[in-house]
This record gives structure tokens, sequence and C-alpha cells, in this order.
């Protein structure tokens, strides 16, 4: 039987470094329960696989956790015919045969303009210059959206996403996200509105013409399904990316295995799911007594699943603490029994899994063709923050830049063609 762990989920110590927290977790058998709010957090890879299967335990924490910023209920919180429908349409207004000919030369192009102006540097951080604008671009791209104030968009897509995942926000804070995801609304409405009469080749225009005859959906059922998309796909984004890369450059031999074989990326983003998980936690709610690692919950008690615990639960995964290129390869020699948590499992499992994988998959392609002699800043230190999303607040590279444009040597040589 587990034995139940008082902590502190806001302690700053844990809030630097979880992993240490983690490690403990398995060791020695621990549920953490939070002293504060009396919230379970439980990280046994079984367990955590179980409660995520089982429906009695419920999503109902979304209700007060993401309904104010979403602004009605997201397809986490649907189930039966509802839910089933609507999943299977956003499904396929990300499937594949969408890919090819739209998603991969949009997130091809967003990556390559947003990295050219870097090529001459010969530097950049990859997370606040690259990677957060490139999270919200194509989010936008997908849903068709105009990208003209993608900056603004940024800002209140991080208040909603604060109210979603940080466990400690003020009263003032809270009335931002509201506020926040109104303007998201507002900006949402009239393009909502454009779309019913003449939709066009995009995600919303499939939203809002999702209604059937026995379901006609309000324009907040509409909103808030923009919103969880816009939410669901940048908010891990920047991080996995990022994440990716620090894994494969602290490890200059698998950076060049990978390098010179790109088949091999794959396999390097599902091993950076699972050992740097974006989303850390997910919530559920027990609809009536149960028994969690041998431990009584009583009805309506909050239960964190830990992903990034789970991720790292020594009797599924050898050596978890470490970066394992062919993991998955290697199951039969027990280093992975099973696929990693990291989208979730269960009728909740992330819709945008395979969209995600291709969508950094490609993002990384672009930054190892663009830039030569890749390695991680010497003046770089590494912090990350996040209880609920987590990834790091900066990664600063070096490559080798670019000669710059000179008139005078190059004649009329186009800068486009040297690249
Ligand atoms: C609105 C937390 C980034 C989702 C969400 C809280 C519902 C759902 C998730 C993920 C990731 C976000 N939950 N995506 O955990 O849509």
């Amino acid at each position: 039987m587990s034995k139940l762990c008082f902590f502190d989920v806001l302690d700053p110590i844990f809030q630097k470094n979880p992993y240490p927290f983690y490690q403990a977790l398995h060791n020695e058998d621990l549920i953490y329960c939070d002293k504060a709010t009396g919230a379970y957090f439980v990280g046994e890879y079984a367990e955590v696989e179980r409660i995520l299967k089982d429906p009695s335990f419920t999503t109902a924490p979304l209700s007060v956790r993401a309904q104010p910023v979403m602004r009605d209920r997201v397809l986490a919180q649907m189930e039966g015919k509802e839910h089933s429908e609507k999943r299977r349409a956003v499904l396929h207004g990300l499937s594949g045969q969408y890919f090819k000919k739209q998603y991969h030369p949009l997130i091809k192009n967003i990556s390559q303009e947003l990295i050219n102006p870097y090529l001459y540097k010969g530097s950049f951080d990859l997370v606040n210059e690259f990677g957060k604008d490139y999270a919200i671009l194509v989010t936008l791209g997908i849903l068709g959206l105009p990208k003209d104030n993608y900056k603004e968009i940024a800002l209140w897509h991080k208040g909603v996403a604060d109210y979603i995942t940080k466990l400690n926000l003020s009263e003032e804070e809270k009335n931002t996200s509201l506020q926040y995801s109104k303007n998201l609304s507002d900006f949402l409405l009239p393009i909502i509105d454009l779309r019913k009469i003449d939709p066009r080749d995009d995600l919303i225009s499939l939203l809002c013409n999702l209604n059937n005859s026995e379901n006609i959906m309000t324009d907040s059922e509409i909103i808030a399904l923009c919103l969880n998309i816009l939410l669901a796909a940048t908010e891990p984004a920047d991080k996995s990316l990022a994440m990716l890369f620090k894994n494969l450059l602290e490890q200059p031999e698998v950076f060049d295995d990978v390098y010179n074989d790109r088949t091999k990326i794959r396999a390097a983003i599902e091993e950076t799911l699972r050992l740097n998980s974006p989303v850390q936690l997910i919530p559920r709610e027990a609809s009536e007594d149960c028994i969690v690692g041998g431990i009584s919950i009583k009805k309506g008690s909050i239960i964190f699943n830990m992903i990034g615990a789970a991720n790292r639960d020594p009797k599924v995964f050898h050596d978890p603490n470490l970066f394992i290129l062919d993991r998955r390869a290697k199951n039969k020699e027990g280093f992975c029994k099973k696929r990693h948590l990291a989208f979730g499992t269960g009728m909740h499992a992330c819709l945008g899994a395979e969209f995600s994988l291709r969508q950094i998959e490609i993002t990384a392609n672009v930054i190892l063709d663009s830039l030569k002699n890749l390695k991680i800043s010497e003046e770089y230190h590494f912090s990350e923050s996040g209880l609920y999303t987590r990834g790091p607040n900066s990664l600063l590279l070096t490559f080798d830049a670019l000669p710059k444009f000179n008139e005078n040597s190059i004649g009329n040589t186009r800068v486009k063609e040297l690249i």
C-alpha cells in the first residue's frame, strides 16, 4: 500500500525541481497530498494510467480551472455522442489528408521566416526569440486566423493559459486572465460570423460548420472549442521544441546521429516528451469513494495525475532519468515497457498528438538544415519553470553565422540565393 505524504505543491523547492520528489514517490511508494487544498498527487505509472482510463474519475475540475476562461465547455468536459462527434471532426481537420497540402508548408514557412533574421547573427534564444512566436503563429495558421496582431494574441493566450495552469493566481491576475479571455472572444466572434457564411479551408470554418441537424452549436461553444485548440496547440509547442534541442545538444554523439539520420527525430521527440513532459499534471475528480494505491479517497476529492512522475517510473522505464534515443526500440530489453503518458490516455487522450509530433519534426528539420555547428552557448544557464505546464525559460544556442550581405563583394547576388 502507498504511503500518504503531505507536501506543499507551491513549495519553491518543488517548483524549482520536482524530479527528486518524483524519485522519492517511486522509491518510497508515495502518494502526495497537498496540505493547503487536500488534493492528491499520484505518480505511479500504473495508477495514473488506470485513473485516466476510468470514467469514474471525471474531468469535473475543468469546470473551475478552465471553463471561466474558455467561456464554455472544452472537449475534455464532454462525453458520449457529443464528445465523439466533435472530437472526430477536429481530428479530421488535423489529419494527414490536410497535413501534406496545408500544414506542412505552413509550419515550414513559419519556422524558416522566424529563423532567417538570426542566420547572420550566429546565436539566438530558441525559446524567447523563436519558440514563443512560432507556437502562436502555427496555431493561428491552422485555425485560419489573421496573424497581423499575433503579439497581442500571444499575450491574451498567456493570460488564459495562466488561469488554467498556475496554481497560485491572485484575484487581480485572475481578473486580467478573464479580461484577456474576453479580448480573444471579441477577436474571434466576427471571424466566426464570416466563416459561417463563407467557409474557408481552415479549422475554424470546420468548427463553425460542425452543426448537424440535432446539434446546433452556440457561439460560445464554438469560441470554447477555438480557445481549447489555441491553448492546447500553443502552450506545449515551444517547451517541447526547446527541450528536444537541449537533450540532443547535451549528447553530441546523439545529436550527430539524429542530424545524419533524420528518421530518428521522431524517437528523439518521443523521448523528450517522456523525460520532459510539457504537461506535467492532468486533474481528475473522484465521482465516488475509491481506492488509489491502496489508500481510501473520498468522493469529490481532486486527484492530480503527475505525468512527469509516471513518465519516470522505474517499473516501466529503465534508467528513467536518462535520455535514451532508442529507448522504444529497446523495449524487449526492458528499457521501455509502455509508451509515455505525455499525451494522456483514455477517451480524452490528446487529439493533437500526431499533429504535434509532425509539427515539431518539421521545425526540427528546418533548424538542423539552417544552422550549422549548432551548440548550446557557453553562457547558458538552464532553468525551467511551471508546475502544470513546464518548460525551459530560455535556450541560448550558437551556430556558424552566414557571411553578411555585402554589395561590393557580391555584386548583384540576391540574399535569397545565398541562403
Ligand atoms: C483546456 C493544459 C495546455 C487540453 C485544457 C485544460 C484541456 C486539455 C490538457 C491539454 C494541455 C493544456 N488539457 N489540452 O492537459 O485541451
